[in-house]
Order: C-alpha cells, then structure tokens, then sequence
C-alpha cells in the first residue's frame, strides 16, 4: 500500500502583478505541474486554497483553471484532485461545479455544511483517499479557510475563539476520521489559515494577516495522528512548529519583490501503510525573472547607466520579459526622474514595476535639534524649509530652491 502526494497552494489564478497580467506564467505553471503530476507518478493532487485571486474570478482565469482540470486528468486517469477555498475564493463559486468535477475525480470543499439539526456535518470534510489501483489509502480531513460560525462557537476559558474554535474543529474531526478509518490507513489534513510563528514575507500583499495573532492557531491543532498536514495561505514555502510533515507549500509565482529569493516549490509526499515515507519539495522553474537594479540604492545617475546597460527588446511578446524594480538614492528632488526612466526602457526587454526611493539617513544640523513653538513663531521661511528639506533629503538645501523659494515669498509679500 502506497500513495503519491502532491501538494500546492495559493496559485491566485487571475492575479496581476503591478498591473501586469500573469496569465502566461501560470499557465507556464499549470503546464509544469500536469507534468510533474505525470513524472511523479501522482495518485492524489491537494489544492489548499486561493485558487482564484479573487472571489470573483475572470473569464480567463476560470477558463485556465478548468482546462486544467481536464489536462490532469487527460494525462493521468486516476488522478484523484482534492481543493479546499482560501479566504480569496469565494467558497460558493468555487463548489458551484462540483456535479461535473465528480466526473473528473475532483472534490471541492468551499465551505463547513450543517445537518439538519445545525451540527457541523462532520462527514462533509472528509474524503476517502484511492490509490491507482483503486484502493482505499486514507482519509483527508478537508478544512476550508474559517470563517466566524464556521467553527464551534466559544467556550469559557477560552483566551482567544478563533484559536480555540479551531483547534476543536480539527479535534472533533480528527475523532471522527479515526472512526472511520482502518489500521494502516493515513489521515492527512488539509487548512489554509495562519499557524503562530510561521514566517510570512517582509511585505506579504496578499494575506492580509491579524495583528496580534488572533486569527491563528497553534500547531498542536493538528495532532500526531496525522501523516501529514497541507497547508495553505502563508506564500513563503516552510514547515511548521518544527515539524517535517506539516507544512506550507507557499505560492507557485512570487507575490511580491521580498519573495525574490524563495524557493517556490510544491510537495510531494510519498505514504506508506498509513505513514510518510518521503516528503521532497520539487522546485517550479522560474518563468519569469524578479530584477532590481541596482541591487542596493545609488545615485541617479549610476541608476540610469545601469538600465541603459539592459538588454534591448528583440520581441514585442512582452510576456516572459522579466520585472524590473528599480531603487534609487536622491540627495535631493529630481520631478524629472521617472520620465528618463521609462524613456531608456522604451527599448528595453523588461517591464518596470515601481521606483524605490530612499533619501540618505545623514544627521543633519537641522534633523539634530527639535523645533519648539517658539522657535516656529521667529523662524524665516526658509530656514524652515531647509529644516524640512532636510528632514526629507538628509542633505542642505540647494542654492538654486533656495533662490527660488525666496523669490517667491517676495511676490508674496508684495
Ligand atoms: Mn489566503
């Protein structure tokens, strides 16, 4: 008894970066994973949320994500493929086919279903697991992004509901998989929320994550009889709580410029007899690059040199051209900036996302001492602007702005 795991999460299908459409690259990505699905000899696919970067996709991006559905299943017939909803899928829409995807061995879990009597409807989430040959390998417990009055409701003693709640969702579940599961059957689990102390990117766009941990839980929700929890939600690829077996596959494509250096990756877990025999990340190739130029802020100037120094467009397929942010350091205004920028990559093969400025952390004189009330009522006002420029710039007030601004308080005070 055996069977091949593939885990990934967060492909935010339909999602533009900076304005640009990704839709090339993921579907550079689909294609790479049907074939892995192919290569690796898969029997089960798990999708942990955030399918769709909205919750009300695209045309286009739909149209991917069934096509893919029919691409797995073309290229291996006993792919069984299981999804649970993000907090950017809206759960409805994404079950709404499920009559057809029962054809093509899919399940959906959007949301947490109640019986008649408005217990949660334990059975709902959890789905038997096949191997190739048609047999019974184990159980997920499938556990959709929570919302409030998903998850039990408080209990006294409780320091924080979300946590709490959850925890005693996974808890009862857990019970009622080991109910109805055999010896030598796994038991995975599926979630896609935020586990305490998970390392998120420096400036994660996508997740918009509690301060303070309230929407989090504790590792200890997923208990030791789990083989193996597939996770979703955080973009950064990681295990959790220090343990091998429960992990973040983190997002195919990179969200943001901090995630440059991740190894964006999916899971394959290999069972056997109801236990992990191997957990390997698979790398997803890079479709398109993340450049910054230069790598740390310098001046204009040496700014511009180095995009003049870019490769020239030899294609007006912009598609696969690589983002470009560019990081400058300014002494002092330069309005004229950007435009210089976009003309010198007019003919370049790269497409610019955004310009980061940083002004010089100098102590100047005036940063150094604090301006009180009185000192407000006698200052001129152009020791106040230098004050402020300084502040700003890190640098002295130009002698040209300087010559301007006091002509202009002249006409003012003619
Ligand atoms: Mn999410």
């Amino acid at each position: 008894m055996s069977l091949r795991i593939l885990h990934t999460a967060d492909w935010h299908l339909g999602q533009t970066f900076f304005g640009y459409d990704r839709m090339v690259e993921q579907d550079m990505f689909l294609t790479w994973l049907s074939d892995t699905l192919v290569s690796h000899k898969t029997d089960v696919l798990l999708i942990a949320g955030d399918v769709f970067d909205v919750a009300n996709p695209s045309a286009i991006a739909q149209h991917r994500f069934f096509r893919f559905l029919k691409e797995a299943k073309a290229k291996c017939p006993q792919l069984q493929i299981i999804i649970i909803a993000g907090n950017h899928d809206s759960a409805a829409r994404l079950e709404a086919p499920t009559p057809l995807l029962d054809e093509l061995n899919t399940t959906i879990i959007g949301f947490i279903k109640r019986t008649g009597n408005g217990d949660i409807d334990w059975d709902a989430l959890l789905c038997p697991l096949f191997n190739k040959e048609g047999e019974r390998e184990g159980l997920c417990l499938c556990v959709p992004y929570l919302r409030q009055g998903d998850y039990p409701p408080a209990e006294e003693n409780d320091e924080n509901s979300f946590s709490a709640g959850v925890e005693r969702l996974y808890h009862k579940l857990g019970e009622q998989a080991r109910k109805k599961s055999k010896p030598d059957e796994a038991l995975i689990a599926m979630g896609h929320v935020y586990v305490n102390n998970a390392q998120l990117s420096e400036n994660d766009r996508s997740e918009r994550i509690v301060i303070g941990g309230l929407e989090s839980v504790g590792a200890e929700a997923f208990g030791d009889y789990l083989a193996y929890v597939a996770l979703g939600h955080i973009h950064k690829a990681q295990r959790v709580g220090g343990k091998e077996n429960i992990r973040y596959s983190g997002s195919p494509l990179p969200m943001s410029f901090s995630e440059t250096r991740y190894n964006h990756q999916v899971v394959s877990v290999i069972l056997e007899k109801g236990r992990v025999k191997e957990i390997t990340p698979i790398s997803i190739p890079v479709s398109v690059e993340l450049l910054r130029i230069p790598q740390s802020q310098q001046p204009p100037e040496n700014v511009l040199d180095a995009l003049r120094a870019l490769p020239d467009k030899t294609t007006e397929e912009t598609e696969l051209f690589p983002y470009l942010e560019v990081r400058v350091l300014f002494t002092e205004p330069d309005p004229g900036f950007r435009h210089k920028v976009e003309e010198i990559l007019k003919d370049k093969a790269v497409r610019l996302t955004s310009i980061q400025i940083v002004y010089p952390q100098k102590e100047s004189n005036y940063r150094s001492s604090r301006l009180s009330f009185n000192d407000l009522q006698n200052l001129s006002p152009v020791t106040m602007l230098e004050h402020a420029f300084a502040a700003k710039y890190g640098s002295d007030l130009p002698v040209e702005l300087r010559i301007l601004f006091n002509e202009i308080v002249r006409e003012e005070g003619e």
